[in-house]
């Protein structure tokens, strides 16, 4: 049984085709559009009406998918959780993990886990993780747990034949001394710079263990290249966390106290931001539909891109905070920018609609007034 054919459609035609077939197998909602699923004769046909502009194949022949999420309880893996949420695709079985369920770094551990799950595929999302201030205190922790978790991963996932992996790297990974844009074949050419080195440099040894693994083993082990990420269920502690969640508390905090809202560095720097569920609807196209080893770059369109004063104004207005900002210029800009190019996405994905960051942020403000209390900080 297979896919008969996806095709854009509008509302008007959308409405008049269903109306003519009683075989509706499933209705899903996405955010920004609806998809009807339905089954004809032998195969299955996706209607998508033209809003989302992504449409997700699907089989109900096929062998199941047991897909597996390493750090499937982060700010990435439940933006995942509330895609595939929302989603349910038919035929796959997603398993999210956390550190509870296995410590990645511990091999025996590891490979005791996979074997019960047995995956056919992984997107393997868990790392140690952390904002610039984090990055600068601990980058021979950042190195060793990174490079531990990763190799324990790649190698468990060679023995167990799995299907395909999907590794985590990021765009501060690039070296530091380079023209602008960013593109996927620059990412050995120099250093990184300074302020993530540790990071940076075992997040590089994936794109090289994905390649060796291919060329001994025939391994379909590629990665993923995400700018800044932020959404509901990131890291809110001022010390570990992004600059985002951390502008997010520290708006909040001021706001209760009555007291000045202050932005760390120049508030010069620049960035290009994704929102999670955005990642997440490109992370489950990477699964089906993206079959290259070599690494693909995750980002908004370069025009996106912000600086940390105009990205704080705007939480400022999320939070109609009216007191006094401040900047205090004692503390670290890190890396002033690290522009990323997607063209190599918007030749797989021209239409790909991102959330827009005033939207994004909106939500993220809105998730995290509500859940506070429980919000890591
Ligand atoms: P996060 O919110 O800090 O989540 C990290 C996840 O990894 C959690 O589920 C955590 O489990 C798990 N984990 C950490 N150490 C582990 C260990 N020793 N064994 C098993 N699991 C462990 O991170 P994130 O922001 O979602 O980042 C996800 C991925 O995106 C990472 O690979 C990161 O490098 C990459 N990335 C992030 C950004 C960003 O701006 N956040 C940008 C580019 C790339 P517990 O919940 O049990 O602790
Ligand atoms: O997200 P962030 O911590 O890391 O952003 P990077 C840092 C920028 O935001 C710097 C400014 O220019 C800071 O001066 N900033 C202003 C703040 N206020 C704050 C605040 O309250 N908290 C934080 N954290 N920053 C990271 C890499 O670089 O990017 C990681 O170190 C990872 O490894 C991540 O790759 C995506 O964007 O500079």
């Amino acid at each position: 049984m297979s896919v008969l054919w996806v095709t854009p459609v509008t509302p008007q035609v959308c409405g008049s085709l269903l109306s003519c077939t009683d075989r509706v197998k499933r209705k899903t909602s996405l955010s920004q559009g609806l998809i009807y699923v339905v089954r004809v004769n032998q195969g299955i046909a996706i209607i998508i009406n033209e809003c989302t502009n992504l449409c997700f194949k699907m089989s109900s022949a096929e062998e199941e998918k047991v897909v597996v999420v390493t750090g499937g309880t982060g700010l990435v893996g439940l933006g995942l959780q509330h895609v595939i949420n929302e989603i349910n695709p038919p035929n796959e079985k997603w398993i999210f993990l956390s550190s509870k369920d296995a410590d990645l770094t511990n091999t025996e551990e590891t490979r005791a886990l996979f074997k019960k799950l047995q995956p056919t595929h992984v997107i393997h999302v868990a790392a140690m993780v952390g904002g610039l201030f984090r990055n600068m205190k601990y980058k021979c922790d950042f190195f060793r747990i990174n490079m531990k978790m990763n190799d324990n991963v790649l190698e468990i996932c060679k023995e167990l034949k799995v299907k395909k992996v999907i590794s985590f790297l990021s765009t501060c990974i690039f070296p530091d001394d380079v023209v602008y844009p960013l593109d996927e074949k620059m990412i050995h050419d120099g250093p990184p710079h300074d302020s993530n080195y540790g990071y940076a440099m075992a997040k590089r040894m994936v794109d090289v263990m994905n390649k060796v693994y291919h060329e001994q083993y025939g391994c379909n082990f590629t990665a993923v290249i995400p700018t800044n990420i932020f959404g509901p269920h990131d890291n809110f502690n001022l010390e570990d966390g992004h600059v985002l969640p951390g502008l997010m508390r520290k708006v909040h905090d001021a706001k209760r106290d009555g007291t000045p809202f202050t932005v760390w560095g120049s508030g010069k720097p620049l960035r290009q931001f994704i929102y999670s569920r955005d990642l997440a609807r490109l992370i489950i196209w990477v699964l089906q539909d993206y079959n290259e080893i070599s690494p693909i770059i995750l980002s908004p369109d370069e025009e996106d891109e912000i600086s940390i004063k105009d990205v704080a104004q705007l939480i400022v207005e999320a939070f109609d905070f009216k007191g006094e900002v401040l900047f205090d210029t004692s503390k670290a800009d890190g890396q002033y920018k690290k522009t990323a190019s997607n063209k190599k996405l918007r030749s797989y994905q021209p239409n790909f609609k991102f959330t827009p960051i005033r939207q994004g942020i909106r939500e993220t403000v809105d998730w995290f007034i509500e859940n506070y209390e429980v919000a890591r900080k």
